[in-house]
């Protein structure tokens, strides 16, 4: 067996108001709770150093870089980095990432990263799905402006070797597509950790609002078997700027069992001592790509 203790690290609210480092605070204390509990790698939210701020229609554009970060670490994340290397702790968590690209343009994405024991960078990813719309709907009670106000990723759906196997990240909507956990099974991820803020209202459809819950679990447990992987998926949860998050943060088995689950709607720990050898039960069996899966058969799946 190959153990790697694992710590999901949910987030409550995070008021608009409050300061990166308040979070940073929080964050931190998670990290110590996690580590006296054995984790080894701590998994944090989506945009875990802010409110979700995709749920306003803002048109002052500092208004809206104040939510993004410029460098990481930064002055203000910078003593996460350090908390993890003197607990010896690998992590990874969501934020806003605001960047000049090779051209002097200025970019914007919703990214993640995982960071190791020695506080160095082993992965990064940018969101590729992102949900909701680009102008102002009047008619919603809330916004969620992804699509204005983050690019689509240009990094892939990379996997790492790393903490002794192979890792993938992606980032909430992501989860509800197939084609992400495929691609990060198709490079043989054994471990996918991604982040998420989910409001229980879903304008378009409040028919399905009391279905969050079972559509969240549903699609990670569904990517963890189809591939054979572990998935641990993170929340930032409970009632944030008058809007309703979904919690359910919880640690997933390759054989799709919830392995744990948060219970509040706060900040949370739960820790899992997974067995990365156990994704062989999926992909040398049911999903052994190699002698099952039939690609020539699905060329529909890349067409425009
Ligand atoms: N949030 C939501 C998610 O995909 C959403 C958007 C909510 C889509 C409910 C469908 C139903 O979990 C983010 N940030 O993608």
């Amino acid at each position: 067996s190959r153990n790697l203790v694992i710590a999901a690290a949910q987030l409550g609210p995070i008021p608009r108001a409050e300061s990166r480092s308040s979070v940073v605070i929080r964050m931190m204390q998670l990290m110590e709770k996690a580590a006296s509990r054995g984790a080894e790698l701590v998994v944090f939210p989506e945009l875990a150093l802010t409110t979700f701020f995709p749920r306003w229609y803002l048109q002052d554009q500092k208004d809206i870089d104040a939510f993004f970060e410029t460098q990481m670490p930064s002055e203000e994340t910078q003593p996460l980095f350090e908390a993890a290397i003197r607990l010896g702790l690998s992590f990874s968590f969501g934020y806003a990432e605001k960047t000049q690209d090779a051209k002097g343009e200025t970019r914007r994405f919703n990214t993640s990263v995982l960071v190791g024991p020695s506080g160095e960078v082993l992965l990064k990813y940018r969101k590729i799905h992102l949900p909701g719309h680009s102008d102002h709907e009047i008619w919603r009670p809330f916004q969620h402006l992804e699509k204005r106000y983050f690019e689509v990723g240009d990094l892939g759906f990379p996997v790492a070797e790393a903490l002794g196997g192979r890792i993938g990240m992606c980032i909430c909507n992501d989860r509800r597509w197939p084609e992400t956990f495929r691609i990060l099974g198709l490079q043989r991820a054994e471990l996918v950790l991604l982040g998420y803020n989910t409001p229980v209202h879903y304008p378009p459809a409040p028919d399905h609002d009391h279905l969050q819950d079972f559509h969240n679990h549903l699609s990670m447990q569904a990517g963890a078997y189809q591939n054979g992987a572990w998935v641990v998926g993170v929340a930032k949860a409970g009632h944030e700027e008058g809007c309703d998050l979904i919690g359910g943060s919880c640690i997933i088995a390759p054989t799709g069992e919830i392995a744990a689950k948060c219970v509040t709607l706060g900040d949370e720990v739960i820790v899992v001592e997974c067995d990365l050898d156990r994704c062989r039960e999926i992909q040398d069996n049911i999903f052994n790509f190699a002698a099952h899966r039939q690609p020539d058969q699905y060329g529909l799946l890349v067409e425009k």
